[in-house]
Order: C-alpha cells, then structure tokens, then sequence
C-alpha cells in the first residue's frame, strides 16, 4: 500500500499534522512546473523564492526521515503539468492511495477536484490547517446580511478567537478599531528599522530557471535573494518585526517614502501565503507585545486587523464569488495597462517609485498598491482584468485568492461595491499629504488644467463624471458630487477635456 502526497509551492507548512510521524509507505511530491510558472508572467523573485523554499522544505522532510519525490524544472521527466506528473508518478510507485491539500486558487481546486474524479484509487483532499475559517465561512455570515462589512467580519473573528477582547466580551480599550489614530505621514524619525531578513545566494537556482525557457520580469536579485526560505528564518522576521517594528506600525500604516520602501511594515505576507508561518502565532505574537506593554493598543489592533480581518475576509470573498468574479468590470473599463508598468519609467513621481519598488522588490506596501498604483489605473479607466494579471505576477505574495479580491473588489471596484463601500479614488491631495513624492515631482500636485498639472487630479473628477450614473446615489460619495454639482460648465469641461487627452496617451505620462 503506498500513499503519494501532494505539495503545492504555497503549502510549506512543517507543522501540518501530516509531517507528525514518518510513515515509509507515504511518498511526498513537491513539482516545479511550467503550468504553475506560466498561468501568468511572475516576477522573477517570486518564481526563485518559491523554488528555493520548496527546495529547503523537500531538503527538511527528507532530512526528518520522508520519503520524498521532488521534480526539479531541469528533471527530464518532468511533464510539466501537475496531473501528467501524478499520473507517472502513481504508475512508478504503483500508488493505492492519493491525497492532497485543499488549494487555496480556485484554477486548482478545479484541476485537482477533476483529476480525483477519474482516478480509480481513493483520493482525499486534506485542510491546510493554515486559516482561522473555512472557506465558506465568511459567506454563510454574510448570508442575510445585505452587505459584505469587513469591519462587522472582523469583530466576529476577535469574539470568536478572543483577540485583544477582555474578559466580559468588550474588546481591549474599550474599542475595536484605532484607525483614525493611525494615518500619520512619516518624515524621517523614527527611523525605518533595519530589514531582519537573510540574503540568500541562488545564482545557480536562477541559471537552472532562465536555462529551462522560464519568462519572468523584474530583479531577480539572484545573489543577494531577501525572502525567508523556510520557518527559521521567517520566525526571525516575525521577532525583529515585532520588537522593532510593530510598536510604530499603526501610526505609519497608510505612510510612504521615497527613503524608507519597508518603513514598519512586517514584509510577513510572503511567509503567511506559502504557510511557513501560521497567521495564530502572528497574532499571538502581536497580542502578547501589547499585554507586556512592549506596543500599544492601537498599533497591535491595526496590524492584527489586517490579518483576523482583511486576510481571512478576502479569502471568504474569493470562495463566495469565484469563478465568476475574475470577469468583474462594472465601469466596462478598456484602457490597456500602461507600458512603464513594466519598467517604472513615467515621469509621475508617485508611480515611478511605487511600480519602481514594486519592479525591484517584488513587494510595495499597502497603500502604495491601493492609492498610488491602482488608484491611478483605477480613475484612468484600465481593463480591471490587465490589472489583475500584473499584480498577480509582480509582487512575492500574490496568490489569487487574495490578490484578486484586493485588486478587482477593493482597488478597482470592478464588482460595484461587493467589499468596498466607496471607490478608493483620489486626487494628488492625499497622495501629497502621505508622502514625501509631489516634491520634486515633474508635475504639479495643485495645478488641475495644463501640460504640467498632475494628472491624477483631471482624471480624479473625470472618473467621477463619467461614472455619475453608477455612483452618484451613493451616500458615502455624496461631498464629491455636491463638490461636482458646484463646479461650472467651463471647469467641468475643461476637466473633461484634459482627462481625455491624458487617457488617449497614457503611455507617455
Ligand atoms: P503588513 O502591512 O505588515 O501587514 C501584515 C499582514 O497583514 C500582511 O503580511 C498580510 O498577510 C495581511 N494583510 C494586510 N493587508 C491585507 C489585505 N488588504 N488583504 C489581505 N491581507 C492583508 N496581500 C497579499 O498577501 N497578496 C497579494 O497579492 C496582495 N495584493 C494586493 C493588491 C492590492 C491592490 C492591495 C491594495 C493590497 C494587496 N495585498 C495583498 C494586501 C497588502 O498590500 C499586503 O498584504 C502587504 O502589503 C504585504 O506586506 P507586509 O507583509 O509588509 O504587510
Ligand atoms: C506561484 C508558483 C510558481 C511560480 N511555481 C510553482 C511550481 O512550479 N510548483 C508549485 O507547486 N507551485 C508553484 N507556484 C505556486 C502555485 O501556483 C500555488 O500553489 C497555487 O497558486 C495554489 O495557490
Ligand atoms: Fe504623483 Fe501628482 Fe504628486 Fe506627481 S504631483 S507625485 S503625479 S500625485
């Protein structure tokens, strides 16, 4: 009787109960595959971060006495596709049974689901043990209520689990959320603390890959590779993050700087989304520096939010919607993506640093993806789903289960307003007001009409014009129209006008 086990490129997780005893007649098989590198065009981090964490968890496995079957990109058995190599696989081995780990991207879930179906051995598709919720959970909360309100998700979740909730089931301080405490800009003190992360040389990896015909964008950063490999060194980000970073996360949550890409974010997500880390202990973390008095109450609130909050939220979304969703576009937005997304050169100050980071990195933070990169595709009119596919590929953490609700629900409002309640548009005002990228900046952040004043601006009222019929009945967007409503035929006009111009060459802004 013999086993095979499947693990995906984002199940690392050495304490999944799979791993609790050695079992000789289980063989576990890890694949570098041309079907996964190739369903979008990656960064070249995320492809090399990814098989070099598969590698140092294949290397982990058989070192605690596993039996394992790894097929590297270079093996010339390799079929490249995930069921074509089950299917050599089952035939070496003469395999009776086959499981996996439920995927968390739909695409597989699909692919795996069907391949069970036409095996004739028994499969058994296993949890993650990874989420705080199953996949349908957010859904059957949601179920009669009218809108989908992360904020009410999340004060369920911190009941639930009792996170930062005192003993007679008010939370800690009296409130739930900190954010309006947390919206400082940051002007170079207190200094960004140092990256915790470990440089890994994986020249040879990355020969082996660009060798194989693998297509990829972006700085490989081959020699100097910065992303946690395996759980050691992740536990380590998650330390240095804590003690260094953490207690100044809230008040710089929403802060960006040309000096400081980290600033006190936990660069966690990549750690999180392949599973060596579990998101309980994270939290766990977080709350136990607030109780020792180590960070305060807001700045542990912000940042557990985003994890009991938004990252299990956005998965619910995803499972509730999927696979319809991926063809979200209420605006009917057709623009094809700018060409300098593939290479930072605009003369835009906010996009060049934020796609240029992003281009460097494989990793901007929040608000630089929301209210730089895609506010700006947003009040352009971009093709939601050309969007889509950048973020998926461009940046280390993106998996579709998360990057897609973050970009088509939340940055794009192409489901009109399924997760978000107004869209996150705006003007160079906030952009200025959080950041240190309008001085200096080839355009000018106040001017609205001219060869020089800031795009953002025309095409901020313009986005609101055009999409009146959609949004104007919206509470929440009220001051905008009432704002709109005032201006006179002429100032509408000229806006119109401008903002069409920009749209016609969006390439050369
Ligand atoms: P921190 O700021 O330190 O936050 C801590 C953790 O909270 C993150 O590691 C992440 O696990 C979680 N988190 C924070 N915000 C969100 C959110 N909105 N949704 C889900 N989890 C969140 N995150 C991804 O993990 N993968 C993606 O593909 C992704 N795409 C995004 C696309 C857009 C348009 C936007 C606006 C956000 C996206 N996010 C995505 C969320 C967020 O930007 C990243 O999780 C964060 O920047 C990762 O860096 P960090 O670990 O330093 O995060
Ligand atoms: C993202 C990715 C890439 C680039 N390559 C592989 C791979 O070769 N083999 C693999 O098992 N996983 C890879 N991944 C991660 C998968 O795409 C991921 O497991 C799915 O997106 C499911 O969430
Ligand atoms: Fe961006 Fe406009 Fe500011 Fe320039 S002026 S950095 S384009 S918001």
């Amino acid at each position: 009787m013999t086993t095979l086990r499947l693990i995906l490129g984002d199940q690392l997780n050495p304490l999944h109960s799979w791993f609790s005893e050695v079992d000789t007649d289980v063989i576990y098989v890890l694949m570098e595959v041309r079907q996964e590198t190739d369903y979008v065009l990656h960064h070249a981090q995320k492809i090399l971060a990814i098989f070099a964490a598969m590698r140092d968890f294949a290397h982990q496995l058989k070192t605690a006495g596993h039996r394992v079957h790894y097929l590297a990109i270079d093996d010339s058995n390799n079929r490249h596709s995930v069921p074509a190599n089950l299917d050599s696989m089952i035939a070496q081995y003469k395999v009776t049974t086959f499981e996996c780990l439920a995927p968390d991207e739909w695409r597989l879930d699909r692919q795996l689901a069907q391949y069970a179906e036409q095996l004739d051995i028994p499969c058994w598709m296993r949890d993650t043990e990874h989420f705080y919720t199953r996949r349908e959970e957010a859904a059957e909360y949601f179920a009669d209520k009218k809108q989908w309100l992360m904020e009410n998700f999340y004060r369920r979740m911190r009941v639930k689990h009792h996170v930062l909730m005192n003993a007679d089931e008010t939370p800690s301080g009296g409130r739930w959320n900190f954010d309006h405490d947390n919206r400082k800009s940051w002007h170079g003190k207190p200094s960004q603390p140092h990256d915790p992360r470990i440089a890994h040389d994986h020249s040879a990896l990355w020969k082996t890959i660009a060798d194989a015909g693998v297509k990829s964008f972006g700085t490989p950063c081959e020699d100097h590779l910065p992303w946690p490999l395996n759980r050691d060194e992740a536990l380590m980000q998650l330390d240095s993050f804590i003690e260094y970073a953490l207690p100044d996360f809230g008040d710089y949550q929403d802060a960006m700087n040309t000096q400081a890409p980290r600033l006190f974010h936990s660069l966690l997500s990549f750690s999180l989304n392949v599973k060596m880390l579990n998101p309980r202990e994270v939290v766990t973390r977080a709350e136990r520096a607030y109780r020792d008095g180590r960070a305060s109450l807001p700045a542990v609130e912000g940042f557990i939010r985003q994890i009991i909050g938004w990252r299990e939220f956005m998965r619910g979304v995803y499972w509730a919607r999927m696979p319809d969703y991926r063809e979200s576009n209420v605006f009917g937005n057709t623009l094809p993506l700018p060409i300098w997304f593939w290479n930072g050169e605009t003369k835009m100050r906010c996009l060049k640093h934020s796609i240029g980071q992003s281009l460097e990195n494989a990793h901007a933070h929040h608000i630089q993806r929301l209210m730089v990169i895609g506010n700006f595709a947003l009040i352009a009119g971009v093709n939601p789903a050309e969007v889509h596919e950048w973020y998926l590929g461009v940046y280390v953490d993106a998996y579709e289960w998360v990057e897609m609700p973050n970009v088509l629900g939340m940055s794009q409002f192409a489901d009109g307003g399924g997760l978000a309640t107004k869209p996150y548009a705006s003007s160079a005002a906030y952009i200025d007001r959080m950041s240190d990228y309008c001085k200096g900046c080839h355009y000018d952040r106040k001017a609205r009409l001219g060869e020089t004043a800031c795009p953002f601006n025309a095409l901020y009222w313009d986005f609101f014009e055009r999409n009146a019929g959609r949004l104007k009945g919206n509470p929440r967007l009220a001051m905008v129209y009432k704002q709109l409503d005032r201006m006179d035929g002429d100032a509408k006009a000229g806006l119109e006008e401008r903002a069409g111009e920009l749209r016609g060459r969006l390439d050369e802004l």
